[in-house]
């Protein structure tokens, strides 16, 4: 089934319209089948099903918005709920438009508004507004003739696309007036423009159906509502003439039953597993409301972006000053969620969403669902490089690298992804200049951070250390790089030529991405800010406030 979006829901007018298909279906010989919806979803459903036209009732509608047929939901509300089932649906929709909501002068802006909403044709029956369900009491009173006919004219007056259906229903039989008068009615309601008579009863047997159907004779397309006599078989229907059967309630009611069962078994088990394997799926729901389409969409619209994937060192211990014993730094609490939780957020809401994460000390105690975890067991006489490593087969297309234990805002990585630099890191240009306690990364590069609005020539790394003389120093990098695929194919030869030459076990980070700048073009990308690591109690109080 095709998901519909008001931009693609067929235009007004033509034969390809859902106007002409509900005409066709309505005036064809052949019997034709409206299905009952009452929302978005349930017009979704009768499409799936196969039919070719969907009965808006006016019980279910105001049922599934917990109110009776009577008129309580206002005739706005209702069409608030047809632009939903229109906005679902392609199918053409018959909606149960009870006595038009009014007189004549309702009808015709009721009217106007369906054809606005692509709604294909109205049926409005002959009773005084409120009206009250056919099934409740008996002998409703019922229109005068003459004032029906004339909501009917004004109806047909209103449309706004020639196949808009108008479908009369009389009600002469179920209020227990004769078949003369309904008959009477039906020729009335027929002179004054109805495309179809809804012939409706109330009786267990079709017997006044096919006698109605006999004399009418087909002066005009004949609908009908089976509920009560729903045991005739259908093909008697068909034998009799008859244009359209409306299945009016049957969407609704299904769905009460099966919520009530649902609920009671929940109810009574404070559990879900008996009602699992008997309810929809999750997945069922995305794909009756189209989030493939979605998807599809996002690839035409969205801007193009290769799904990157990261891998986050938090191998290492760091101890914290005794703040969080025996508990690694990415797990580290900041406002009610662990560090390591906040850097993977930033990271998905960039559209990161394969992250690994190495870990080593107190590796029990790093805990995340939906991230791969890889193991640094030596990460006690091991550096980063080493940590690195063990997460190799992760570090394939487009991979983001960070410390685990940095934050930093979602732009400053957004920046990094969107470069097409094969290798970039975050520097701050203000690690130029701060002083602060713990190891930091510093950064030489070919050209400083210039701060002009009109300077945007790229830097290119030179090296990272702890050790830099204090001329030298153009930043310092924040523990966060983004590679593409060719720059990780690169890394992973790095690491690779490291392992052979027996120096990736005491290598760290920095020598790495030297070692890396010395063989490839390694973009800095300046920052000034914004971003913190958490190696010291001072930044941990920082961090605690930046967030
Ligand atoms: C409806 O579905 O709201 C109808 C049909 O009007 S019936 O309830 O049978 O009157
Ligand atoms: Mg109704």
């Amino acid at each position: 089934m095709s998901h519909v979006t008001p931009s693609t829901r067929p235009a007004r007018g033509g034969a390809g319209t859902r106007f002409a298909a509900l005409r066709r279906e309505i005036a064809s010989p052949t019997l034709s089948f409206l299905m009952e919806a009452h929302d978005g979803l349930s017009a979704k459903i009768v499409e799936e099903a196969g039919f070719r036209g969907v009965w808006a009732s006016g019980l279910t509608t105001s049922a599934a918005l917990g109110l009776r047929d009577s008129n309580e939901a206002s005739w706005t509300q209702v069409l608030d709920v047809l632009e939903y089932m229109a906005d679902a649906t392609t199918l053409p929709i018959l909606v149960d438009g009870d006595t038009g909501h009014g007189n004549f002068n309702n009808v015709r802006r009721f009217v106007r508004k369906l054809c606005e909403r692509g709604i294909a044709g109205v049926c409005i029956e002959d009773k005084i507004f409120p009206k009250t369900n056919s099934f409740i009491g008996e002998a409703q009173p019922l229109a005068d003739v003459d004032e029906f006919c004339g909501r009917i004219k004004a109806g047909k007056d209103s449309q706004t696309d020639d196949d808009f259906v108008l479908v009369a229903r009389v009600e002469a039989l179920i209020s227990g007036h004769s078949m003369e008068e309904a008959l009477r009615r039906a020729e009335a309601y027929h002179a004054a423009g109805a495309d179809a008579i809804l012939i409706h009863s109330k009786r267990s047997s079709a017997d006044e159906i096919f006698e109605f159907t006999r004399r009418w004779a087909n002066r005009a397309p004949v609908v009908i509502v089976p509920t009560m006599y729903y045991a005739t078989p259908t093909d008697l229907f068909r034998q009799a003439g008859i244009s359209t059967i409306i299945w009016a309630n049957h969407l609704l009611r299904s769905s009460m039953a099966a919520m009530r069962e649902t609920a009671s078994r929940i109810h009574e088990d404070e559990s879900l597993v008996r009602v699992e394997g008997s309810v929809a799926t999750v997945k069922e729901i995305f794909q009756l409301v189209g989030n493939a389409e979605l998807e599809e969409a996002e690839r035409r619209y969205l801007p193009a972006r290769p799904a990157a994937a990261a891998v986050v060192l938090a191998a290492s211990g760091g101890a914290l000053g005794g703040v969080a014993p025996g508990q690694p730094k990415c797990m580290v609490d900041i406002r009610g969620q662990s560090l390591l939780q906040r850097l993977v957020g930033t990271l998905r809401e960039s559209g990161v969403r394969d992250v690994t994460v190495v870990r080593g000390a107190h590796k029990e105690a790093v805990a995340l669902g939906g991230v791969a975890m890889v193991d640094n067991d030596r990460h006690a006489e091991t550096g980063e490089a080493f940590s690195l490593g063990q997460a190799r087969d992760a570090i394939a297309g487009d991979t983001v690298v960070a410390y685990g234990d940095v934050l930093f805002r979602r732009y400053i990585l957004d920046s990094l992804l969107t470069s097409r630099a094969d290798v970039v890191v975050a520097v701050d240009t203000l690690g130029a200049t701060r002083a602060g306690a713990g190891p930091r990364d510093l950064v030489v590069a070919d050209r400083r951070f210039s701060g002009s609005y009109l300077d945007d020539s790229p830097a290119t790394l030179r090296r990272v250390a702890g050790d830099v003389p204090a001329g030298e120093v153009c930043g310092e990098w924040m523990g966060l790089a983004r590679f593409s695929a060719r720059g990780a194919a690169w890394l992973r030869e790095e690491i690779a030529a490291m392992e052979a030459e027996g120096v990736l076990e005491g290598a760290d980070m920095p020598a790495l991405l030297t070692r890396l700048a010395a063989r490839h073009p390694v973009r800095v990308k300046y920052f000034t800010g914004h971003w913190t690591d958490v190696d010291t109690l001072t930044d941990l109080a920082e961090a605690r406030n930046v967030t």
